[in-house]
């Protein structure tokens, strides 16, 4: 169905640059060319203000987990809406969804992490880790235990707290980032920084930095280790399988926390409700948000494990921190009816079961491709590296094949987004096998255009 929007293009256009500075954007190239209108969507297909219709293999931004167009959704929002559209959580007081979603969170994540702080976005739960990690230390007699260990192209938000614990260079860059007591140790990210050496060591020698960091700035002035189970924004770099246990040995020798950020992992994406269950860590926070509404409405929080817990209530005082919006009751009722709609469903258990499993099947077929260097996948999130030399993994010039590659899935129907030379995808869970085939195909048109581009 081609639907055109009431306002062109050009006209949206037009008003877009005189009136918007859009995120993580390039003005001038932006400018130059005028952005993308997407006018609606529905299931896992968005469409333009030109009527196209385009698959969305990033599931909006990593987060419409249940799809678009869910009925259910809208009535609960509407609904709470008129009960009560707004109170806070502030000076001791609550509200009924904030309790019952606080409640239902702790239904499904890991074991010992029964308490929540509702945040507004993942940076935000960020910000909050930060502030509540120092503090946990600071209640116990130990407020010089601060550092934060992070690392080398990790996504924490763009916040200042979320982009110093982060470790992009070129957000450093800009803001004097990071601020005073975070530090980075190098990423698993065996395609691109192993060399000669097999995944398995360097999953090892990753995780043996960060031993090496901790003794560098002593055990008794680091508060914590943070990371994503799989990097998402850093170009979804899955870790070597030695990586996660040798970190937990590492951890296992000094008194740290361990927080792990399942902003892009939570609720379902890799075929367990957490990151942290799939490879079985136990963290001591967990940022969340995206999949939490499905991203429907802004809305984020702070999974507490016990130990932290009991000094926050025990011996912490006031908690001197907290958003407006924490635990928006809308955006709570949502999630709430989000979260029922994926038990109901039973949408985990069949990523895990069903269609992960195929997506790696058909992903890794992509291999036989001659710009394809690497095919990965774990639930539904999945990377191609794209490579000049399949045996050297030697890139190809410029470092713009990546955003070549992403043109060409545009015009094939296809939204797949580029990290560097790197592609990545990661749908709505609600993705059938036959629409996997589908987004495969057309990932495959887009790699063929790319390859007769090169060429010619
Ligand atoms: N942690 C992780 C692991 C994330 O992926 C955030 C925190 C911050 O969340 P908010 O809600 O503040 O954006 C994120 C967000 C991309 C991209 O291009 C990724 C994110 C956000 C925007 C773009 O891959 N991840």
């Amino acid at each position: 169905m081609s639907q055109k929007a009431a306002v062109s293009t050009q006209t949206l256009q037009a008003q877009c640059r005189e009136h918007v500075l859009p995120p993580f954007t390039d003005y001038q190239a932006l400018n130059a060319k005028g952005a993308r209108v997407i006018t609606r969507a529905d299931g896992i297909y968005i469409w333009d203000s030109e009527g196209h219709k385009i698959l969305d293999g990033m599931a909006g931004l990593w987060c419409v987990n249940v799809g678009y167009g869910r009925q259910e959704l809208v009535d609960a929002a509407a609904k709470q809406m008129q009960e009560l559209p707004f109170y806070n959580l502030f000076f001791q007081t609550v509200h009924v969804p904030a309790i019952e979603l606080a409640s239902e969170i702790a239904s499904v994540a890991p074991k010992g992490m029964r308490k929540v702080f509702f945040t507004g976005s993942g940076s935000e739960s960020n910000d909050t880790v930060l502030r509540m990690a120092r503090h946990f230390w600071a209640c116990q007699g130990q407020p010089e235990k601060k550092w934060i260990i992070g690392r080398e192209n990790g996504y924490h938000g763009s916040t200042v707290a979320g982009a110093s614990l982060g470790g992009m260079k070129a957000m450093h860059s800009q803001g004097d980032l990071p601020i005073a007591y975070i530090d980075h140790i190098p990423q698993p990210y065996w395609y691109g920084e192993g060399g000669d050496m097999t995944p398995d060591e360097f999953g090892v020698w990753a995780a043996e930095q960060l031993d090496k960091k901790i003794q560098q700035i002593g055990a008794d002035k680091v508060a914590a280790f943070i990371a994503e189970p799989i990097q998402g924004a850093g170009g979804v770099i899955i870790p070597p399988d030695t990586y996660w246990p040798t970190i937990k040995k590492v951890l296992a020798k000094y008194d740290i926390l361990l927080v792990v950020d399942e902003v892009i992992c939570g609720f379902g994406r890799t075929g367990e409700w957490f990151g942290s269950q799939y490879y079985d860590l136990q963290p001591d926070l967990m940022p969340v948000a995206k999949g939490m509404t499905s991203g429907y409405l802004p809305m984020g929080a702070v999974l507490v494990g016990d130990r932290v817990a009991n000094v926050l209530t025990e011996q912490g005082g006031e908690f001197y921190h907290g958003y407006t919006y924490s635990g928006h009751p809308v955006a709570a009722a949502v999630a709430l009816e989000n979260l029922r709609i994926l038990k109901s469903e039973k949408i985990v258990e069949r990523v895990k079961a069903e269609t992960a499993p195929y997506l790696q099947k058909k992903w890794a077929e992509l291999a036989d491709h001659p710009l394809v260097g690497e095919a990965r996948s774990v639930g539904l999130v999945a990377a191609l590296e794209l490579v000049k030399n399949k045996q050297t993994r030697e890139r190809f010039a410029g470092g713009n094949t990546g955003m070549r590659c992403r043109e060409h899935c545009f015009s094939s129907g296809l939204v797949m987004r580029a990290v560097g030379d790197t592609m990545i995808i990661s749908p709505p869970l609600v993705i059938t096998c036959e629409q996997i085939d589908e987004l495969v195909a057309l990932a495959r048109q887009a790699l063929d255009a790319t390859w007769a581009e090169l060429n010619a």
